[in-house]
């Protein structure tokens, strides 16, 4: 049975974008991943309590509110405690991140694989360019010595603007999904229709929230926003431009961002691992053990750590003639 109508189809490959709606069983498949990390933020609250960063574990609050408090008790936000990929910089042996089973059986999802067969065909490789982003309030965001809120909007940019070079012609997915609601005011994201029809377009360095596209060479006029459901999952091609809005809810906003490209093509962050969600043609080269999955994170960590020439996953350096 096919995932997608005929309009759909051409609604993601002339616009560069789609939203399915309830595409998810939100119990079965996202409750799972809400649990796995009720847990780890409860193990992060210990960690800093005994290290002294915060007073009280703040174990009356709920999920998002006690998450809150502890970044601004302890000044710092916390996500790469809740990653599921390793930083861009500075990785050292302990950098913290999350691998556990529940992320893995999503990574996993059947229909999900089903979906993106049909897009790219039944070869595929699960990128390990993916992220869980829990984005605190702007009220409440916790900023760095130069007042740039941290893992605040995402700017302007292409997720092949991510990727190292090699990956340009990768024919890669990127999947996005909240896991609770994201109304437009909680920072859903916007997008720019038809922007994948052009190149890789330059990136400059963003306000210390990385890299984004100037707006010189964005039509941010024809941007539309795409406040998503619980259960609502989007699409976007590689080169469909695309940022988040400032969250101005009283709530985090959390979701979940993964890509899948075509096994034999290049992943665009070589010294990651990603691993083979689905094989028609070599079904045993399928990856079915989460701790195996767990543990090539703990190898790649260990090999790049403290290794500066190793982490080199950027392809801006600022020094492009649109970013004076
Ligand atoms: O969630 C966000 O704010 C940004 C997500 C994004 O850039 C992506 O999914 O590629
Ligand atoms: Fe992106």
């Amino acid at each position: 049975m096919s995932c997608l109508s005929e309009a759909q189809r051409s609604q993601f490959d002339d616009e560069g974008y789609l939203v399915l709606r309830d595409f998810f069983d939100p119990g079965a498949d996202l409750d799972p991943i809400i649990t796995e990390y009720e847990g780890v933020l409860v193990r992060l609250a210990e960690r800093l309590a005994v290290a002294g960063e915060i007073k009280s574990t703040h174990a009356d609050a709920d999920f998002s509110e006690r998450l809150i408090r502890i970044c601004e008790e302890s000044g710092r936000i916390h996500a790469q405690s809740f990653d599921f990929s390793l930083p861009q910089r500075n990785i050292q042996a302990d950098t913290p991140i999350w691998t556990g089973p529940a992320v893995f059986n999503l990574l996993r999802h059947e229909r999900l694989l089903d979906l993106i067969e049909e897009l790219i065909g039944p070869e595929i490789y699960a990128n390990p360019i993916q992220h869980v982003r829990l984005k605190l309030p702007e009220a409440r965001a916790i900023r760095d010595a130069a007042g740039n809120i941290l893992q605040g909007v995402t700017p302007w940019h292409q997720d092949s603007g991510v990727t190292q070079p090699e990956a340009d012609e990768t024919e890669m997915i990127t999947v996005w999904f909240p896991l609770w609601d994201a109304p437009v005011e909680s920072g859903c994201l916007a997008v720019i229709p038809r922007s994948h029809r052009q190149g890789v377009i330059d990136h400059c360095p963003f306000g210390g929230a990385g890299f984004g596209i100037p707006d010189k060479l964005l039509a941010k006029q024809a941007a539309v926003a795409l406040p998503m459901a619980r259960g609502d999952l989007l699409l976007m091609h590689r080169r469909t431009c695309h940022s988040s809005l400032p969250n101005q809810s009283n709530r985090i906003r959390w979701s979940f961002d993964l890509r899948y490209n075509p096994t034999h093509q290049p992943s665009g962050r070589s010294a990651f691992p990603g691993f083979v969600a689905r094989s028609r043609a070599h079904p045993a080269s399928e990856l079915h053990d989460a701790t195996a999955w767990a543990n090539s994170w703990l190898e790649a960590r260990a090999q790049l750590a403290g290794d500066a020439q190793a982490q080199t996953f950027h392809r801006w350096d600022g020094t492009r003639e649109v970013c004076a």
